[in-house]
This record gives structure tokens, sequence and C-alpha cells, in this order.
């Protein structure tokens, strides 16, 4: 089994459901966090000039949805068919959309414009992406008498799920008691045994 060597910044953000999964499968890997001093260093290194990137044996590889659904098909979570795959990744482009309002949001510098950003994300940004979760749940759990994201076994999107949610998790937890499946699905996730020691000894990140 080649090994995985994951590089990211100290936050959770592009990298954490990769690390959920790898956790989850009991996949060692090499979870190695690039400060952001050390940054301008190591940019030159990186495929794309961004991060995270993996290095799978020899191998080097970009973009952080792409990695995630490598891990999640060697960890059996991407479904039972093509259109669980597609339901998947029609969630990840979802998360994706929010991840840069997120970044663009604590990246703002000046603290009157972060707080109106901050504002826009709990009163539109949250609030838009939780219905859309919840909405996509609410089908699939109809459809399939289960009570995941996607299909009727855990998946992938479930652990989107759960990691898309954190960030309202930490800053404003009652904005979730009105989607009461999303709440569901990570709490479901929470309790995973795999991932028990690993989110039990976290830091806590802001994003
Ligand atoms: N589409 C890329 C975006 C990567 C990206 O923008 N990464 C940010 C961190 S989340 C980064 O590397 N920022 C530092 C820089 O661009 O110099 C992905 O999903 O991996």
């Amino acid at each position: 089994m080649a090994t995985i060597k994951l590089h990211y910044f100290p936050v959770r953000c592009r990298a954490e459901v990769t690390r959920l999964v790898l956790h989850y499968a009991k996949r060692d890997f090499v979870d190695h966090h690039v400060t952001f001093s050390d940054w301008p260093a190591f940019k030159p290194g990186t495929p794309f000039g961004s991060l995270p990137y993996m290095e799978l044996g020899d191998e080097v590889f970009g973009q952080g949805q792409a990695i995630a659904s490598y891990v999640a098909r060697e960890a059996d979570l991407y479904g039972s068919s093509n259109l669980d795959a597609l339901k998947i990744e029609q969630l990840q482009q979802l998360r994706e959309d929010l991840i840069v309002e997120e970044v663009n949001t604590w990246s703002q510098t000046d603290e009157a414009k972060k707080a109106r950003f901050k504002k826009r994300m709990h009163e539109d940004v949250y609030p838009k992406f939780l219905a859309q979760c919840e909405k996509l749940i609410k089908e699939n759990q109809a459809k399939t008498e289960s009570k995941y994201t996607v299909g009727d076994k855990l998946s992938l999107a479930d652990f989107i799920i759960f990691e898309g949610t954190e960030n309202v998790r930490q800053q404003n937890a009652s904005l979730l008691d009105g989607y009461p499946r999303v709440k569901a699905v990570s709490a479901l996730v929470a309790a995973l045994d795999n991932l028990k020691d690993y989110l039990a000894k976290r830091p806590v990140w802001v994003i």
C-alpha cells in the first residue's frame, strides 16, 4: 500500500474531510501541518502552488476535493452506484462554494469589513447552505429509508455534512436547530468509533 503524506495548513478547511476519512479507514498517514511562516518557502515545491497536496508513494497530487474523493473511494465511502457518486460530488462542490465564502470572510484584515462579511455568512450564506443540505438529506432518506445523506450506507457525503457545518457549530450552534437532518447526520459521523480519538484530540481550528 502506497504511503500517504498529506500537506496542509494547521486548519480544517480544504483538508479536514480527507483527514477524517483517513482516520475512519485507519489508514496510516503523515498529517503534515505547514505553518503559515514556512509557507513561502514550501509553496514552490507544491504541484499547483497551493495546499492541500498529497504525496502518494512517489507521486504528488493537488486539489483538495480530488484528494478527498480518492481516499473516500479507497475506503468504500463513495456510495454504491455512479448515481451515488454524482450525488456525493454535487455535495462536494456545494461545500467548495461555501469554503470560498468562508476563506474570503476569514482572510479579511479590516475588522469592520470582517464583521460585515461574518454577518452575511450567518444571515444568508449558512442558512442557504444548510437548507440545501437538509433538502438533499430529506429526499435521500425518504427514498432509501436510511439515516444517510446519499444512498443507504455511510459515505463521503456524511463526512462533508459533518465537516461542512463545523464552523456553524463553533460560531452559532443554535442555527442548526432548524435543520434536524443535518444535525442527525453530523452526530452520526461524530460518534463513529474510529473518529472519537482524533476528534477529541484535534485543536479547535477556526476554519
Ligand atoms: N482549488 C484548490 C484551491 C487551493 C487553495 O486555494 N488553497 C489555499 C489554502 S485553502 C492556499 O494554498 N493558499 C495559499 C496560497 O495560495 O498561496 C483546492 O481545492 O485545493
